[in-house]
């Protein structure tokens, strides 16, 4: 099932990584770094040698913030060449609007007014660089619009800006002529003590009030939900049935606790099984996104091991999920299970609302029905532990 080949990535994956995973350098808020600055062009050779599909970045990670016209335009025609020296695309690109301490207080929210009109401006110059690059999505992950002091911003007021910054960078796209979508990035806490958009149904309910609604769409991270203590995958599951998973950050976490980024697979096992279950069973049709970071433990060689580790173990839940569903037990427990029956419509055909009501139905009866889960739950995990 699990044969060597299979595990091997092909850019049919679509297995993409941004230049800030393999390119953290370990720097934590108790240590410096562990590793050296890695060159884009290095991480091009060598995910494109692991087999991934592509590779996406911040503006800072590939033009160091402040850079003259000059240095952008020479680091950008370096990195085209190794792109398509190597075969790698970049389907996805976003802003950094959080490490240099300007975005102390945020960018799109940040309470100084100059603050927020240089955001925008950064993020509409490298809209141009993503619409140049081919990026058919524009990442929104706002780690610093939020807030740690209760009367230090009205947040009304900031979702108010942050709704305008959208606005702006949808108007943008359009008069451009461009056709890329944008994806908000949801994550409860870290750096800020609370962000805004803390959660995929925040985010989800934020893009209903922008002016251009079918232009964004969501790019929920896997650790981000489960530090809020939230089913990941029911939240993924939520963003499809709404249309708007645009885009998916994958990654490892261990319950609630800090921002871990673990690579795809540590981390709840059981959850990423069920949402690889979910996204291949889906139409989500784009890229299964890395965004983890090495353990600063490691050195290069470990490095790219950790990014094999996230490929390999996506396309082991992937064989698992599939060996799953073909399980006649399993297709046998599901209807045990009444999964099927959900998808029968709560009212008939031409039914009444007092036909519903007049119906007979025995209560007792149906609450003494066992519901059949554990069995169907304990084949589930016999599949994820290697045993059927
Ligand atoms: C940052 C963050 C990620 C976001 C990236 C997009 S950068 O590393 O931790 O979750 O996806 O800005
Ligand atoms: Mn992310
Ligand atoms: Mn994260």
């Amino acid at each position: 099932m699990t044969a060597r080949a299979a595990l091997q990535p092909t850019p049919a994956d679509k297995f993409t990584f941004g230049l800030w995973t393999v390119g953290w350098l370990g720097r934590d808020p108790f240590g410096d770094a562990t590793r050296p600055p890695l060159d884009p062009i290095v991480s091009v050779e060598n995910l494109a040698r692991l087999g991934a599909y592509g590779v996406t970045l911040h503006d800072d990670d590939l033009i160091p913030f402040g850079s003259d016209d000059a240095t952008r335009e020479r680091l950008v025609k370096r990195f085209r060449a190794a792109l398509d020296e190597h075969g790698l695309v970049v389907p996805m690109m976003t802003t950094n609007l959080f490490t240099h301490p300007v975005f102390k207080d945020g960018g799109f929210t940040a309470n100084d007014r100059d603050v927020r009109r240089f955001a925008v401006a950064k993020v509409l110059r490298n809209i141009d660089l993503a619409a140049e690059m081919g990026a058919q999505i524009y990442v929104m992950w706002g780690g610093r619009e939020g807030a740690e002091h209760g009367g230090s911003k009205n947040i009304m007021t900031a979702l108010d800006r942050y709704r305008e910054a959208v606005d702006i960078c949808c108007d943008y796209v359009i008069s451009r002529g461009y056709t890329m979508k944008f994806a908000l990035e949801p994550k409860p806490n870290e750096p800020r003590g609370d962000i805004l958009l803390p959660t995929v149904g925040h985010a989800l309910a934020f893009i209903e009030q922008l002016a251009h609604p079918e232009m964004v769409g969501v790019n929920p991270e896997v650790g981000h939900e489960q530090m809020a203590n939230l089913n990941f995958t029911h939240g993924i599951a939520q963003a499809l049935w709404s249309n708007k998973l645009f885009h998916i950050d994958l990654n490892g976490q261990h319950g609630p606790k800090f921002d871990q980024d673990l690579r795809f697979g540590a981390g709840d096992v059981r959850g990423a099984f069920w949402l690889v279950d979910l996204l291949e069973s889906s139409n989500y049709s784009g890229p299964r996104h890395f965004d983890f970071k090495p353990s600063r433990t490691e050195d290069m060689a470990g490095v790219w091991a950790s990014a094999e580790g996230c490929m390999r173990n996506y396309l082991i839940l992937k064989a698992k999920s599939a060996a799953f569903r073909a399980d006649p037990e399993v297709q046998d427990a599901l209807l045990a299970a009444r999964v099927d029956e959900l998808a029968i419509s709560t009212l008939g055909d031409g039914e009444s609302i007092e036909d519903l009501r007049r119906a007979p139905f025995d209560p007792e009866a149906a609450a003494a029905r066992g519901a059949g889960f554990e069995r169907l739950d304990q084949l589930a995990l016999e599949h994820l532990y290697g045993t059927r």
